[in-house]
């Protein structure tokens, strides 16, 4: 019966053991998983555009290579996780249509422009930083398919995060010039960058029953605060300085201290109002209708393998 159903569920859950596609579950697990796993497939695609900004400018042949790699793992990370989704029951077709009608979301992050060339460093370190951070206990998420595709998301996550690190420690070596790019690259991706966690816990409608669930296994502030003081050292062996005047060593939390991020812009940013949020759209849009050849190409040779191999 339902209720037997609703109690395996259940125990399932407290038992710490996984949600697998073919099990029953409540209506609303399903509803905000697609939600949470559609928006970060959506980042993984979009968020390929602000980097791939600067593939036919990198500096070298080698930081070329590099880029284009990181790039195309973040494709690879939309694609597990569209596939993530559709175990659940949702239609890829259906979920880039609603992210390019502007009804699903995308991380906010992304909505920021790349100015410089620093900004591919800062990107790997504080924006995948973040995604790491974020991303490392969602391994342990209650449904399978979304946990298990983290695991590889987050290795080639960190690897992207070491590769942001080490082009900014080789720019920090450089001329004063370079520095001085490197630092006011970081002033501008700072704030975002603990923005991507998520509104405050007390403005954050989701995470009580997300936590429930097991599908979050931290709050929004505990990412940001731990993602704070995983950065601050890091800060300090790279020679820069985070735009925050009230960051400062809290020795009786054993943690730092922080400013509040502009909340307003926050909101601005995810309801579409950010500097780059028209032109990310428009340029998927572009790609979806571009693309309408292969996909119909695809379905044909499809079609006609199923028919050859009857
Ligand atoms: N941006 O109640 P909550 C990457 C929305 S990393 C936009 O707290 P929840 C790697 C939220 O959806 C980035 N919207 O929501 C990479 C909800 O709206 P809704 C992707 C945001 O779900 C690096 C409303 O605000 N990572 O792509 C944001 O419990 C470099 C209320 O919020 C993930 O998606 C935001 N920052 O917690 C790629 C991680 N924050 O749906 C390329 C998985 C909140 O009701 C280059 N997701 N909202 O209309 C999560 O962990 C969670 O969904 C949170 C939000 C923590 C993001």
């Amino acid at each position: 019966s339902e209720a037997d159903l609703e109690h395996l569920f259940d125990r399932t859950i407290a038992d710490d053991a996984r949600i697998e596609p073919r099990d029953w579950m409540p209506d609303g697990y399903r509803k905000t998983l697609i939600r949470q796993v559609a928006q970060h497939a959506h980042s993984e695609i979009i968020g390929m555009q602000p980097e791939g900004n600067w593939l036919t400018r990198a500096p070298s042949l080698r930081r070329k290579a590099i880029l284009m790699a990181k790039v195309q793992d973040e494709a690879g990370h939309g694609l597990y996780l569209y596939s993530a989704a559709e175990t659940l029951g949702a239609d890829r077709a259906d979920l880039t249509v609603k992210l390019i009608e502007g009804k699903q979301k995308y991380s906010s992050i992304f909505n920021y422009p790349t100015l410089t060339y620093a900004d591919v460093g800062t990107i790997g370190w504080l924006v995948d930083g973040a995604a790491i951070c974020n991303q490392v206990p969602l391994c342990r998420s209650s449904f399978g398919p979304y946990a298990r595709a983290m695991i590889r998301v987050c290795k080639e996550e960190s690897f992207h995060q070491r590769q942001g690190y080490e082009l900014l420690a080789t720019m920090m070596r450089g001329t004063d010039e370079q520095r001085a790019m490197v630092q006011e690259s970081v002033n501008r991706w700072w704030w975002p960058a603990l923005m991507m966690f998520g509104p405050p816990d007390d403005k954050s409608p989701n995470t009580e029953q997300s936590m429930q669930w097991k599908i979050k296994r931290h709050t929004n502030d505990e990412l940001r605060q731990r993602f704070v003081d995983m950065s601050m050292p890091q800060a300090k062996a790279l020679g820069v300085t985070f735009p925050d005047p009230d960051l400062a060593w809290n020795e009786e939390r054993g943690s730092y201290d922080f400013g509040e991020p502009d909340w307003n812009e926050f909101t601005e940013v995810i309801t579409g109002n950010g500097a780059a949020n028209a032109e990310r759209i428009a340029n998927r849009r572009a790609a979806h209708e571009d693309g309408v050849w292969v996909r119909e190409a695809a379905m044909a040779f499809a079609a006609r393998n199923e028919e050859t191999n009857r």
